[in-house]
């Protein structure tokens, strides 16, 4: 989705919060919902649309006063009828929505009855055993909103790394717009591919005078600067997201690169490294006594310690920095390794796509194949499928792989996992299937016993090929179920099934850690976006990033193999 309609999308959900919390006309608070909802799903370019004449009162559900806001936050990057909004409720306020479960009505009903403004009373009230007391709370959601405060407190402060990746595309094409501007690279956290991202760290080189830190503090979208100096300034966007700029020489260009890459971690191992070598290394350079070495590349600085290049989204210090020294350093999955994507949603259940229009989209993209896996039926909200509705299905996808070339359609299911570890669809049915990936969807809270002997059950069922979305985590939003993935990895291994690494950037799941234990057990990972339109074949990179976390080779992702491969390994 392109960044413009991203923004505007989240201003005009952040008004239809803020309206819903005031308790205004709800025919206003839909309206802005919808239109919400149309530019996340549109599939054009917002601005691109603007710049070439169209009227945006055009589009579905966009009256004339939209519109205007439309125009208002593409051009300034503003939106008038928020801020008013904003003074008007305390901000904190809208802090309680990002708790799960807590709705803009149930914020209103604590904000109304307890003037409660931050995260900080709502905790308080929660002990103090006032929430439960309030009409339509009990016990359990006020234990509910505890824990999710609890986990908040160290993740809200972060962003999604599809977040901090919108902010960053925009505020490097506004700074590269400077003409004395030379090289642009968004280091830290972002650059080794974290999951999510505290703040981002951008490295500039630029010609003698250039006022690189004039335009860094006047773009549109700063919501305050906090501080501002000739070679570094940090300010933070309308988002919230922080930023830091540092204006380094083109000679120390790869040092400054490497140092404020990090991680931390990584860069004190390397810097004890250097001592033992009897070298200094700090981000103007790598020093021999009091010689300069190296520094003006990347490259040049690893070189000059005698290791590899190691790609960002290893230095953590788990081990890099020895396998870079002998050699043994992976040789990373990339994107063009990628063959096909084993999880995605039609409109048989709860994509927006037809199958053909997936299967087009696909092999548009490059891909050899996708597996149509829709839900099953025990995800009524997801509008799962019975037997009969999936025999439809493997009809229409036989037809299609007749009919059209350079794509295979998989025939698949993303079954649910019940809660005594069986299938929600019979062996029979399974059995006609390519592929069938197994996931929870439900029951996230059994105890860790329970969940892992739910999963190793799962897992013994001869026609479950993959394991979904494994821990079932949703980043800032559900902590991971209480599993024993040791055993699950080692159930895994023998039974001969695979792990999903969802490539939804909400998800992430498996996790980097996970990965490389995957990895060395021997069990392949499937990269799956888990689309549900075509657009969202593009969460393909968040799952490369962090499978190049987890030490991933091609070797040991499942969507690498060639089609044939692919099939023998699912029909073994
Ligand atoms: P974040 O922002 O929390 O997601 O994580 P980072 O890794 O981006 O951390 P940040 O923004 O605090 O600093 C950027 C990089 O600067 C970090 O990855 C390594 C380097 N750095 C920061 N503080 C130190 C330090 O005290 N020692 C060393 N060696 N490097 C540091
Ligand atoms: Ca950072
Ligand atoms: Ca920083
Ligand atoms: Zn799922």
């Amino acid at each position: 989705m392109p960044v413009e309609n991203t923004e505007v999308s989240a201003v005009f959900d952040e008004i239809a919060d803020l309206l819903e919390i005031k308790g205004s006309n709800p025919f206003r608070i839909r309206a802005y919902r919808r239109a919400a909802q149309t530019l996340r799903e549109l599939g054009i370019n917002l601005r691109e649309y603007v710049a070439e004449d169209g009227d945006l009162t055009d589009l579905p559900g966009i009256g004339r006063d939209l519109a205007e806001k439309i125009q208002e936050i593409l051009e300034t990057g503003r939106c008038r009828s928020l801020s008013k909004l904003r003074r008007e409720i305390p901000g904190t306020v809208t802090d309680l929505l990002r708790i799960p479960g807590l709705g803009p009505r149930r914020v209103r009903v604590i904000y109304n009855k307890l003037g409660i403004t931050s995260l900080h009373q709502l905790l308080d009230a929660c002990a103090a055993g006032k929430i439960r007391k309030l009409p339509g709370f009990g016990a359990r959601t006020e234990q509910h909103i505890m824990e999710a405060i609890k986990i908040g407190a160290d993740s809200r402060r972060r962003f999604l790394l599809a977040e901090a990746e919108a902010a960053a595309a925009l505020l490097v094409r506004y700074l590269k717009k400077l003409p004395c501007i030379q090289d642009v690279v968004v280091a830290g956290s972002f650059r080794r591919a974290r999951e999510t991202v505290g703040d981002l760290d951008i490295l500039v080189t630029a010609g003698p005078d250039c006022p690189v830190m004039d335009k860094f503090t006047g773009y549109n979208r700063v919501r305050k600067v906090i501080s501002r100096g000739s070679t570094r300034s940090s300010i933070v966007l309308s988002s919230g997201i922080q930023v830091d700029i540092r204006v380094v020489g083109r000679e120390s260009f790869g040092s400054a690169l490497h140092y404020f890459t990090g991680s931390k971690a990584h860069n004190i191992a390397l810097r004890r490294l250097g001592q033992d070598l009897g070298l200094k290394i700090n981000e103007y350079g790598v020093f021999r006594d009091d010689s300069k070495i190296a520094g003006e590349t990347e490259e040049s600085v690893f070189r000059s310690m005698g290791l590899d290049f190691i790609p960002p989204e290893l230095r953590e210090d788990r081990g890099e920095i020895e396998a870079a020294t002998e050699g043994g350093l992976p040789d990373l999955v990339t994107m063009d390794a990628i063959r096909g994507d084993l999880h995605v949603h039609s409109s048989y259940s709860d994509g927006k796509n037809s199958i053909r229009e997936l299967a087009v989209a696909a092999n548009r993209r490059g891909y050899e194949y996708i597996a149509v896996t829709d839900h099953s039926q025990r995800l009524r909200i997801a509008g799962g499928l019975d037997s009969r509705k999936l025999l439809r299905q493997i009809r229409e996808i036989d037809r299609l792989n007749q009919e059209l070339d350079g794509i295979f359609i998989l025939k698949g299911l993303e079954v649910d996992i019940l809660e005594d570890g069986t299938l929600d669809m019979p062996d029979d049915v399974l059995s006609r299937l390519d592929l069938v990936i197994g996931s929870v969807h439900s029951s996230f809270n059994l105890s860790e016993d329970k969940q892992t002997e739910r999963i190793l059950r799962a897992l013994e069922n001869p026609h479950i090929h993959i394991l979904g979305h494994p821990t079932c985590r949703r980043l800032r939003q559900r902590p991971p179920c209480s599993l024993d993935m040791v055993r699950i990895i080692k159930a895994a291994a023998e039974a001969g099934r695979f792990l999903e690494l969802n490539a939804n950037p909400e998800r992430l799941d498996l996790s980097d850690i996970y990965c490389r234990m995957a990895r060395d057990a021997g069990v392949l990972i499937s990269i799956n976006t888990d689309a549900h339109s075509t657009g969202g074949y593009e969460n393909m990179r968040y799952g490369i990033g962090q499978a190049r976390r987890g030490w991933l080779e091609s070797g040991n992702v499942l969507n690498t193999r060639p089609l044939g491969d692919l099939l023998d390994l699912l029909h073994a």
